[in-house]
């Protein structure tokens, strides 16, 4: 076989695993991939019924997937009362690694009257150092199935962990999902590649040139 011909077999494998480093699929965060938790922030109020039943906070990430529809009942939603006026809710999601957030979705309660009317997100990486802060006031859910508002997102990247402080003007916070669509973290900057494969390519150039030149002499 032509020298060039198998040098350049060898350059363009090189340049194959060069270019074969490509970003992770979103995939939606729920309670198979994260978690949440109460946070100590939350203001003075009344969880009223949410814990009944052997239910936990974990009903805020339960949707299977961000296309789910969710009916308002005993065992999906959440519903805390703060005593006073500004008071909220305080969730706590921890994502186990870093994410670029692309969407967030939010199931809200169908009526004024105990929607969630404010979410402020703080969005901290792995190190726990801030990387981003957003407010919310998401609209009110569908009726009678509950679907998700979508709010598209650029940033934040590199997100492990988030705080949601959710507060309704008349001091009712209901809802019945909190979630994201996000990707895996790349690390920044750009992988250096493998030195195994600049040697590659660095032999796959040099056989170029010396079958090229053998070829003109
Ligand atoms: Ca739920
Ligand atoms: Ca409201």
């Amino acid at each position: 076989m032509n020298k060039l011909l198998i040098n350049s077999g060898v350059l363009c494998a090189a340049i194959l695993g060069l270019t074969s480093y490509v970003g992770a699929a979103p995939v939606y965060l729920n309670n198979t991939n994260i978690s949440v938790a109460v946070g100590s922030g939350t203001s003075p109020g009344s969880f009223n019924n949410t814990f009944s039943g052997g239910n936990t906070i974990e009903k805020v990430i339960d949707a299977p997937s961000a296309t789910a529809t969710e009916f308002h009942n005993q065992n999906t939603h959440i519903w805390f009362t703060a005593d006073n006026i500004g008071g909220g809710l305080e969730l706590l999601f921890d994502f186990g690694q870093e994410y670029d957030i692309n969407t967030l979705h939010f199931w809200n309660y169908t009526s004024e009257s105990y929607d969630v009317d404010n979410i402020n997100f703080t969005f901290f990486n792995s190190s726990n150092t801030q990387v981003g802060t957003l407010g919310v006031q998401p609209a009110l859910g569908s009726s009678p199935g509950i679907l998700a508002q979508d709010i598209v997102l650029a940033a934040p990247l590199n997100v492990q962990f988030v705080t949601a402080f959710l507060t309704g003007d008349n001091r009712q916070v209901d809802f019945q999902n909190l979630g994201f669509t996000a990707e895996v973290s790349t690390p920044r900057p750009n992988p250096v590649p493998e030195p195994g494969l600049v040697s590659l390519l660095a032999l796959g150039l040099l056989g170029m040139l010396v079958g090229g030149r053998s070829r003109l002499l």
